[in-house]
């Protein structure tokens, strides 16, 4: 069975875990983190350059251990160091990181100090109030913790959009194969580009089913046959995910196609209208009465209830019908529309390629600048800048400059927010960037009132374009920080600086519904990579998808903007 670069990532990212949890040494945990970053975004699997003879030692980033690992994942499916570590633990270890707001630190004290292995012996302890005892855990600790395992263990498991997207990749590529099929598309959450996908929903044409019902379940990812019928099928990928086969004449497609992608409250409204009007949709088609009058295509569905074709990002019944109904559609933003990227890092801190690849690979993509913006000192794991490494820098990006091309490298930071919040570097040597990317890397658990006075003392500095992804949430490791969005966004209006929308598949933040509320305020958003490599500039697309759900258009977003009147805004907000 081929192995995906995601599950490379996954097996990368338990050993850290567990290793964080033996208190190893610290580069060596990052250096596994690392690792599962890059084979996570890499735009060519894993599998595939092993089976060609190709050393993954010859990536960035991925030294010969890792490289050797690799290889034993791709050829035997395993991991022997990773067994080694959860036969030295318990396997119920790699449960309870899964439980938010539980990172290996605290995991690490409950199974060194009380001896709790699993969720199950976790819950009880809780119950108990035996937690509260714990250093660093308290009593509202404890409730969150119990709350957690309570909605964890009520949630079936989800996937990250970035993760689902490599399998949805390959299984059409694979669907393609067969001759019967003539199109093929991933249609439910994963076409609204919801930030995770509880299962995948694949809509085929073809004139003949049963030939492709068959190709379908001779995928050798398949684990488990769930339903193979005539026109519809479910299955189980090895690594958890379910994946939905819907096969349909080429006529009922549009209608299908929109039955499929929801969302199902969307739907619901879209019906009511259509029976309004005397109509009935359903997956085959809009009827007048046996009659079908559309379903073709999306835009005939929408047509026959007198709406003009509404986006699948924007389908939650969050006001898209009565928008389109009163022809205010926001023109959404596409990927096309981003003139350049704001938030980037290089080998000087933890990036994995230097200032002039990350350069060179931004123009590729039909960028006109992009940021250089590394950790400041406090973030010691990262080899975060002084003031002294980054005064070397602007001199190097300033030479740079003088003979690249095609694209502009601007000067930035991403400093550290302080307890107190202040900025971890002296304002004299901010005052030379381009642009200042504050950031909250520490002092997560702050009460409310705490955390947005930090946040909003550190937006007023003199020197503050943006804030990066302003809730600090990691999708299903780290629950958001307890901050009044709110007000942060109020203050962005007020101080005159910009949020981030951090692209990468595991943030996506600022989540949809404050894009909105950024826009109405008035306050721009920069849809930004946060790369540590070249390839984590394709997570473009992430960000987009969030953006359009959130609403936004091209004129909301800072980085849409050509490089002349960037400056113009970016100066504006350094004095
Ligand atoms: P997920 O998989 O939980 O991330 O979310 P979806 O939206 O992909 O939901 P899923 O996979 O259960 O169903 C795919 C689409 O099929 C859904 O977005 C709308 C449509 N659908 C499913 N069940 C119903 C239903 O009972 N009524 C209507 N109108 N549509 C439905
Ligand atoms: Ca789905
Ligand atoms: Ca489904």
């Amino acid at each position: 069975m081929p192995v995906h670069n995601a599950d490379i990532a996954t097996i990368f990212e338990e050993i850290a875990d567990l290793l964080e949890i033996e208190n190893a040494n610290p580069f060596r945990i990052r250096a596994y983190r690392n690792a599962a970053r890059i084979v996570l975004n890499l735009s060519e699997e894993l599998s595939i350059l092993v089976k060609q003879g190709e050393d993954p030692a010859r990536l960035p980033g991925i030294g010969s251990s890792l490289a050797e690992k690799i290889v034993e994942i791709v050829e035997t499916g395993r991991c022997q160091a990773l067994e080694k570590l959860r036969r030295q633990g318990s396997p119920g270890l790699t449960e309870l990181l899964h439980i938010p707001g539980l990172g290996p630190k605290r995991v690490a004290a409950l199974y060194h100090e009380l001896d709790i292995h699993n969720t199950e012996q976790l819950f009880r302890a809780a119950k108990d109030g035996r937690l509260q005892q714990l250093p660093g855990f308290g009593k509202k600790t404890e409730q969150h913790i119990l709350e957690m395992i309570e909605t964890h263990v009520k949630q079936a498991k989800r996937f990250k959009l970035g993760t689902a997207a490599q399998y949805a990749d390959s299984l059409q590529q694979f669907m393609q194969q067969n001759s019967e099929v003539n199109e093929v598309v991933v249609a439910g959450s994963f076409r609204r580009c919801r930030e995770t996908v509880g299962d995948l929903d694949i809509l085929v044409t073809a004139d003949k089913s049963a030939p492709v019902m068959d190709h379908f379940a001779s995928y050798d990812e398949i684990t488990e046959i769930l339903s193979k019928g005539k026109t519809r099928s479910t299955v189980i990928l090895k690594n958890g995910l379910q994946v939905d086969l819907r096969v349909v004449p080429v006529q009922s497609f549009g209608a299908a196609l929109h039955y499929f992608t929801g969302s199902k409250a969307h739907n619901i409204a879209i019906r009511r209208r259509a029976r309004q009007r005397g109509l009935k949709v359903n997956e085959y088609g809009v009827f007048k009465g046996n009659r079908i009058i559309a379903g073709d295509t999306e835009e005939s569905v929408y047509q026959s209830v007198d709406l003009p074709y509404i986006p699948p990002e924007l389908r939650e019944n969050r006001g898209e019908i009565e928008a389109a109904e009163d022809g205010k559609l926001p023109r959404l933003i596409t990927v096309e529309d981003i003139k350049g990227d704001l938030h980037a890092h290089t080998t000087a801190t933890d990036g994995h390629n230097s200032i002039e690849e990350m350069a060179d690979a931004a123009r590729a993509r039909g960028l006109a600048y992009i940021a250089i913006t590394e950790h400041s000192r406090r973030l010691t794991v990262t080899h975060g800048l002084d003031e002294k490494r980054l005064l070397k820098q602007i001199e190097e990006i300033d030479k740079l400059n003088d003979r690249l091309k095609g694209i502009t490298v601007l000067k930035g930071i991403e400093v550290d927010i302080l307890e107190d919040g202040s900025l971890d570097l002296p304002d004299r040597v901010l005052a030379r960037l381009d642009l200042v990317i504050g950031a909250v890397h520490s002092k997560f658990h702050l009460s409310r009132q705490k955390q947005t006075t930090r946040i909003l003392r550190a937006m007023e500095r003199p020197y503050f374009t943006m804030l990066a992804h302003p809730t600090g949430r990691l999708l299903e490791r780290r629950e958001p920080y307890d901050v009044d969005m709110w007000r942060v966004i109020d203050q962005a209006r007020q101080r005159g600086c910009y949020l981030e929308l951090n692209c990468h598949p595991e943030r996506l933040d600022l989540l949809d519904t404050h894009c909105l509320l950024a826009k109405q305020a008035g306050v721009l958003v920069s849809i930004n990579t946060d790369a540590h490599s070249i390839a984590d500039l394709d997570n473009l697309r992430y960000g987009v998808g969030q953006a359009r759900r959130g609403w936004l258009e091209a004129e909301d977003v800072l980085n849409t903007l050509p490089l002349k009147t960037l400056r113009q805004y970016l100066k504006a907000t350094m004095t």
